[in-house]
């Protein structure tokens, strides 16, 4: 038996499809190099969407048992149509209507025409990951006692933005008074997000490659004062933020192996990792079910752990971490990312290609609503308001339709009593002008909502960012050319204006203009009142700058 089949069988997974060849035509001929050179891309760019085992989530499954042609060459078995090498290539480069994007601007001929070839061998199955290869992975580089008491520096770090330079395997703290950048910290590759201590004081990143930064934002200039590793591949992290916990712990979610680990919030040290390989809600096992979004509540000991493959939400009960009590809350398949309602008592995560949005209550534990939408919700954390007819709203956009969904929301306070019957259902769909959308933002003191739409295949709408007046919703967004307003010249890669964020005192907004590797990028802030713009950031080291978290709004979860 071979290690991989050995390492199948001891994790449950024999059943996958080792041995599909005689079925399908064989998979074309790779070099050694060929194959490492896609595994590396495939990791990097499509592994996210469809999965270590090409097992499908967001994105389409990608088995040799679609990719591969049939033995006698044919493409159609009883109306399946079965890929091969040239419409892999035509998919790869140009994206697809049902929310792909398009490779070629950022991938040669030949490593698409390589990717293609790659899809049509068997997967791989990547190793597990025990506690004992993530304590060998953790390294304390600035104890505890070593570190300042209190601010070395006089920089407002309530208004620093942790910014991620996606392809340089960094992030950028900037100052958000100033405008300047603070200091560039190596991180993982391509962090995905970064998230704040209950304190404020320590900024926690992950990288896609499943490395965990601890930054100490006390010390000048900030330093990384712990990593350690919870996987392969990862994408979110939370702390804690109960009364009591505060800054005690940190969570975080791998992709690959599927599971999460728990760590010492200050040192990074590990304490557990737990599986979460198991059942679907429609009572299927899975065997790469991965962690999406996490959040941390502040009114009970407890982290929302949201699990993409088999749509079970996670409540997990820090408070005794031997004897961790878990409640899982069936919701619907393929769990992504979402954000707390006003009230902080409600969570909404998209079920993205399930076409619905997910409410947990986690006061009483249990789904509040699952909620259908249009194609593919995608809300970042959402956007929270008052809408003038409906009452308080939470917002999601959609990367599969031309629309942000407003859906009701529950709550106490006085005068919003008349808006219960709108709670969980989707009160209006604002018009966009296409598809494609990643996030939505509003601020507390803001009249505005920021759409973007950087995953539209059209170099305009991608370039651009739509802003709607929440006094008058009637009205059409207006339309903000963010790529013309960053001042730099045309590149053949389209310059994705992405992710949208508040300063702290919530009067301006930062947006990343997110080019390709070797072009400049840019960080160009608007005045939220004028939609002026106020600074552009175009420092050669803003290489692919990507997700922005504002330390106070991140700290609160403000959105
Ligand atoms: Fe993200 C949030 C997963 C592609 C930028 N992204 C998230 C979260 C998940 C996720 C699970 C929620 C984390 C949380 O709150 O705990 N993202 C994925 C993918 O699986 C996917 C589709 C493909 C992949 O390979 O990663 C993907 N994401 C992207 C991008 O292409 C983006 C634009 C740039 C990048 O880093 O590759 C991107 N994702 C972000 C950002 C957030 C995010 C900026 C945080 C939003 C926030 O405001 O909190």
């Amino acid at each position: 038996m071979s290690t991989a089949r050995k390492l199948a069988a001891a994790v449950g997974i024999a059943a996958l499809p080792l041995a599909v060849a005689s079925a399908y035509a064989q998979a074309p001929q790779m070099t050694k190099e060929e194959k490492d050179a896609s595994k590396k891309v495939y990791f990097e760019r499509c592994a996210g969407c469809h999965g270590v085992l090409r097992k499908g989530a967001t994105g389409k499954n990608l088995e040799p048992s679609w990719t591969r042609k049939l033995p006698d060459g044919s493409t159609q078995e009883g109306g399946t149509l079965k890929l091969g090498t040239n419409r892999l290539e035509k998919i790869i480069a140009n994206g697809t209507e049902g929310g792909m994007v398009n490779f070629d601007d950022i991938l040669s001929k030949e490593e698409i025409n390589m990717l293609a070839r790659y899809l049509q061998q068997t997967p791989d199955i990547p190793p597990e990951f025990s506690m004992a290869d993530m304590m060998a992975t953790w390294k304390m580089l600035v104890p505890v006692e070593k570190r300042p008491k209190k601010p070395e520096h006089k920089v407002n770090i309530k208004n620093v933005f942790s910014v991620t330079l996606r392809d340089s395997g960094e992030v950028a703290l900037i100052d958000g008074d100033t405008k300047q950048i603070w200091t560039i910290l190596k991180t993982g590759y391509a962090v995905h997000i970064s998230r704040l201590s209950k304190s404020g004081r320590y900024v926690y990143t992950v990288g896609r490659d499943g490395l965990v930064n601890l930054i100490d934002m006390y010390m000048s200039p900030p330093q990384t004062v712990a990593t350690v590793k919870i996987g392969y591949d990862a994408r979110s992290v939370d702390t804690s933020k109960f009364k009591g916990f505060e800054d005690k712990y940190l969570i975080g979610g791998s992709y690959w192996p599927p599971q999460y680990a728990i760590m010492d919030g200050v040192t990074l040290k590990p304490l557990k990792i737990v599986g979460t390989r198991g059942m679907t809600v429609d009572g299927e096992y899975h065997p790469e079910p991965r962690v999406a979004s996490i959040v941390s509540s502040e009114i009970k000991p407890e982290w929302v752990v949201n699990i993409k493959e088999t749509g079970q939400i996670l409540l997990v009960d820090y408070s005794d971490i031997k004897n961790l009590r878990t409640t899982t809350i069936e919701s619907a398949k393929f769990l992504h990312d979402g954000g707390w309602d006003a009230t902080k008592r409600y969570f909404l995560v998209a079920a993205n290609a399930s076409h619905k949005i997910a409410a947990v209550d986690t006061k009483t534990g249990k789904l509040a609503a699952l909620i259908d939408t249009k194609k593919i919700p995608h809300p970042g954390r959402g956007a929270n308001f008052v809408h003038p007819q409906f009452g308080p709203v939470w917002a999601t956009g959609h990367l599969g339709d031309a629309v942000v969904t407003l859906i009701g929301t529950p709550s106490d306070k006085k005068g919003m009593e008349k808006y219960k019957a709108n709670a969980w259902k989707v009160v209006q769909e604002l018009k966009v002008p296409g598809a494609g959308n990643l996030f939505v933002k509003t601020h507390p003191k803001s009249t505005n909502l920021w759409v973007d739409l950087p995953q539209n295949p059209e170099r305009e709408l991608a370039e651009a960012m739509f802003v709607f007046d929440l006094k008058d919703l009637a009205k059409p967004p207006k339309k903000i050319e963010v790529a013309k307003d960053s001042g730099l010249k045309e590149t053949k890669a389209i310059r994705r204006a992405v992710h949208q964020e508040y300063n702290e005192k919530g009067d301006e907004v930062w947006i990343s203009l997110w080019g390709g590797k070797t072009d400049q990028s840019a960080i160009v802030i608007y005045d939220d009142k004028t939609l002026k713009v106020k600074k552009v950031i175009t420092d050669p080291k803003m290489i692919t700058p990507t997700g922005k978290f504002n330390v106070w709004n991140t700290q609160h979860d403000i959105y």
